[in-house]
């Protein structure tokens, strides 16, 4: 039985900025991913919490993030506003784009961002809750590499390409779904591996197209799409959206150019925000209480929303501090030493 530490939010949010400082990341680009990572160990997303620092280092080894890159924003006063990453990670990218999306969406009821050229290693949901918070709704989008076989194949070809909806609530966290369309995350296969476990049936098949329960068979084979010819049609959405309509990589491309799946992936990323007032201003009724209708009656019949468990885990690690392993804790004062 391994012990546990517990760390507050703030104190473990300064290691990790200063890990990624350390390894020469630029200030503000350390907070941004800092920031990320953090929330993700604080919200009990291990998949994308402090386990995803080892990864990023290995990126900025591999010399395949650009530390020092400064991300670029370009408005043209139109609706799609883009912020080139120029090889840097895409959460400072997001936050320099983030208040011209909703400005603009404010202004024409809907407006987009492009990121162009980021490395991309974690969850969705930090884009939509944030623009919630704004007030706005909010789609995000990005491909990722491809280990998926489309419904009825066997071989990998789209990526796990994530997809997260945000919806503001008056008085209330917002609606947050945010999901991997492949029917589990990479990153909870991983965790398998290196705990041991097998994973759930359903979720991969091997080489030879064989179902497996094996993390490793399941990471060298290809993974599945959730929700069969569903999922994966909306998988090939993304890859549509996300990838060929902007120019930037689809899944396939992002695998080859940084020479197989060892390194997180670079590519880019569609976040689409739109202003419910806007869009219900000719019908005079309030499109957040009519949401409202909706969302207040799901536990009623003993459903939960989406991020309901996330939300009560970040109560759970602001009142009493994230609880950190043994071998976590090991792990970042590695890091800090490197
Ligand atoms: P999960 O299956 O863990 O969760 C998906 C969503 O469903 C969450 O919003 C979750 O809320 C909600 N949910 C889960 N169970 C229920 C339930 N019983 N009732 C209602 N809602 C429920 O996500 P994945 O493993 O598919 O993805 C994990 C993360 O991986 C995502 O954040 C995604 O962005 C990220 N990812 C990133 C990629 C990238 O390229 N950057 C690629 C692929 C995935 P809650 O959190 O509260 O449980
Ligand atoms: O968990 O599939 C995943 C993933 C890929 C890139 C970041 N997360």
């Amino acid at each position: 039985m391994t012990g546990h530490h517990l760390i507050t939010v703030e104190a473990l949010f300064g290691r990790v900025r200063a890990i990624f400082e350390n390894a020469g990341v630029r200030a503000e680009s350390a907070e941004a991913v800092a920031r990320t990572i953090v929330a993700g160990e604080r919200d009990h997303c291990k998949s994308h919490g402090i386990y995803r620092i080892e990864g990023c280092l290995r990126v900025l080894a591999a010399g395949k993030v650009s530390p020092d890159a400064v991300p670029q924003l370009h408005d043209s006063g139109k609706a799609v506003i883009e912020v080139d990453a120029g090889g840097g990670f895409a959460n400072p990218a997001f936050e320099t784009g983030k208040a011209a999306l909703a400005d603009r969406a404010r202004q024409s009821g809907l407006a987009a961002l492009v990121i162009r050229d980021c490395l991309h290693f974690s969850a969705l949901w930090h884009d939509v809750e944030a623009l919630a918070e704004m007030g706005l709704a909010s789609l995000s989008l990005c491909p990722s590499y491809a280990f998926v076989a489309p419904a009825g194949g066997k071989e990998p070809l789209l990526g796990t390409n994530p997809f997260a909806f945000g919806w503001p609530r008056p008085g209330d966290h917002p609606y947050v779904f945010d999901f991997a369309t492949s029917v589990a995350a990479r990153g909870e296969i991983e965790l398998h591996r290196r705990a041991g476990t097998p994973i759930p049936e359903g979720w991969a098949v091997d080489e030879d197209g064989e179902p497996t329960t094996d993390p490793n068979a399941a990471l060298n084979g290809a993974m599945l799409p959730f929700g069969g010819h569903k999922g994966s049609a909306i998988s090939t959405m993304i890859e549509l959206l996300a990838g060929a309509m902007l120019g930037e990589f689809m899944s396939r491309e992002a695998l080859d150019f940084m020479g197989g799946g060892n390194l997180l992936p670079r590519h880019g990323a569609l976040i689409v925000a739109f202003d419910p007032q806007s869009f219900a201003a000719r019908s005079g009724r309030d499109p957040l209480a009519e949401g409202e209708k909706l969302l207040t009656v799901f536990g009623a019949q003993g459903a939960r929303l989406p991020s309901e468990r996330r939300f009560k885990a970040r109560q759970q690690s602001q009142t009493n501090g994230i609880a950190l392993t043994d071998a976590e804790m090991d792990q970042l004062d590695r890091f800090e030493r490197e």
